[in-house]
């Protein structure tokens, strides 16, 4: 199977981001996990994204905030689908990330999810790699069951409670 990388700028972006690493764990997908930085690291961000396809990643996860150059610059240096999370920060709640992550010239894209969206970038990345692979699909449709089993289950229980 192929491998998801889950890249971050800061290690302060990791109580959000290992949530990402959390959902690829539960589908036994193989990760691999680093801090690089578009600005701080930024060799090291280059290195990892030319490389990545002969490593054997399928798909790449870059997590940032503030000015969040990381997603597009990872994604201007591979072919491999790469997915945006723009993280919130303390001074403008993420829409600085989110507006950098998102708004990428034509010709090289990101595709962002929701900011802090860590378990949906995830799961993008699965479906991904599930697109040739059975048993992963699979996997990903008996989740979406259980989690529409637990939504209706709550709401026999909040009917129950509350109509008469
Ligand atoms: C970004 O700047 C990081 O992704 C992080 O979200 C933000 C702040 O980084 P630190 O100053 O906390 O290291 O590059």
């Amino acid at each position: 199977m192929k491998k998801v990388a889950i890249i971050m700028g800061s290690d302060s972006d990791l109580p959000v981001v290992s949530k990402a690493a959390d959902t690829l764990k539960q589908f036994g997908v193989p990760y691999e996990l680093h801090i690089y930085s578009a600005h701080r690291t930024p060799a090291e961000a280059k290195a990892f994204s030319e490389t990545a396809r002969e490593k054997g990643f399928g798909c790449i996860i870059a997590a940032a905030g503030m000015a969040a150059h990381l997603a597009g610059a990872i994604a201007a240096n591979t072919t491999l689908p790469v997915i945006g999370i723009p993280m919130k920060s303390k001074y403008l709640d993420g829409i600085d990330a989110l507006l950098s992550t998102v708004q990428m010239p034509s010709g090289i894209p990101v595709a962002t999810v929701a900011i802090d969206g860590a378990v949906n970038a995830a799961l993008l990345s699965i479906e991904i790699l599930a697109v040739s692979d059975e048993e992963l699909s699979k996997k990903l449709a008996d989740k979406r069951a259980s989690d529409t089993k637990t939504v209706l289950e709550k709401n026999a229980a909040a009917e129950k409670q509350y109509n008469f």
